[in-house]
């Protein structure tokens, strides 16, 4: 009697193992990942943003009950991501939070850890493909280009030519803060602009661009920098030309030496994000993700333009070098 319970136990476990590996659908897709293990993957190291999105997200996977692990390339380059990305990728995470370093070329190395079962959130920036991500958290680039382009324009009496400084061309966010600066530029009969120039998300790259275009065009009014490394470039750029105060620079971001700079009068305006805001948000929608709740596919955080009269009311803005 006692055997034969045994046994019909046994092929109900056997049964309801079956049942589970059929839910699970094909091994690697989504069976043998760990669900309670979440991993952060930043566009670059040791850099004030993703620090600060890194405080957000572990703070938020430890209220939650998620172990998070953050791995980072040495550069913001797709080529360096990729294989970080793969290794993740081998140690079966329930989730990854990524901000992919090219809005295309991550597309397939990104498609290949969703089919692999893990849920993919995107942080900060995006890939143009929308259909790869369960959910996208970031600030409205869009709109901070254009904000940023009304605080140049009062700041130069709306007159006079400008100059963006971007970073990378295909990174989503920031391409978009460019787009939006030169939407918004067109609303002023007087500026002008003298276009986009790339730095390769290298501050020294970001000084000698300024240079340049202070030797040929000295009547530059303003430079719109759209991320931390063009902004504390720039700001290098103009103080070696002692132009301090007297060629405008509006930049995006608030690392501790951009707060430096705005305090010195090197900067007029930053335009702060929320860079913790969205790594505890992108680790809320991988736990939805993870345990069967709704995922919201779009999620904006908040942005805010700083001046050195407001700046000690938005110190909470300010980027971190450590939690
Ligand atoms: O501006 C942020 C981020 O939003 C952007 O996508 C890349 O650059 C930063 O990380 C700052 O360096």
């Amino acid at each position: 009697m006692r055997a034969k319970r045994t046994a019909a136990a046994f092929g109900a476990l056997v049964a309801a193992g079956a049942l589970l590996a059929g839910c699970s659908g094909k091994v690697g897709e989504s069976g043998g990942n760990d669900a309670k293990k979440l991993v952060l993957i930043p566009g670059v190291a040791d850099e004030p943003f993703y620090i600060s999105m890194q405080c957000g997200a572990q703070e938020e996977a430890v209220k939650l009950g998620y172990k998070l692990d953050t791995q980072a390339p040495t550069q913001f380059d797709a080529g360096a991501q990729t294989p970080v990305l793969s290794g993740v990728v081998a140690g079966k995470p329930g989730a990854v939070l990524i901000a992919p370093t090219h809005a295309t070329a991550m597309a397939n190395p990104i498609k290949q850890a969703r089919d692999a079962g893990i849920k993919i959130i995107e942080v900060d920036t995006a890939l143009d493909d929308t259909s790869i991500a369960l959910s996208s958290i970031a600030s409205d680039n869009n709109k901070g280009g254009r904000l940023a382009a009304q605080t140049l324009a009062k700041l130069v009496g709306n007159k006079g030519p400008v100059l963006v400084i971007n970073t990378k061309a295909g990174t989503s966010t920031t391409d978009a803060r460019a787009r939006g600066f030169e939407e918004a530029l067109h609303e002023y009969a007087e500026m002008s602009s003298l276009g986009v120039q790339y730095n390769n998300n290298d501050a020294a790259q970001a000084t000698a661009l300024v240079t340049a275009t202070l030797a040929a065009h000295p009547d530059l009014a303003g430079i719109f920098a759209t991320n931390l490394s063009s902004a504390e470039g720039a700001a290098t750029g103009l103080r070696n030309a002692n132009k301090l105060g007297q060629v405008k620079l509006v930049g995006f971001d608030a690392s501790p030496k951009q707060v430096e700079d705005l305090k010195a009068g090197t900067v007029q305006a930053l335009i702060a994000q929320d860079p913790a805001g969205i790594g505890a948000k992108g680790v809320d929608q991988a736990a939805a993700a993870l345990e069967g709740k709704p995922v919201t596919r779009t999620i904006q955080t908040d942005m805010v333009a700083i001046t050195k009269a407001d700046m000690d009311a938005n110190q909470k803005y300010f980027y971190k070098r450590r939690c």
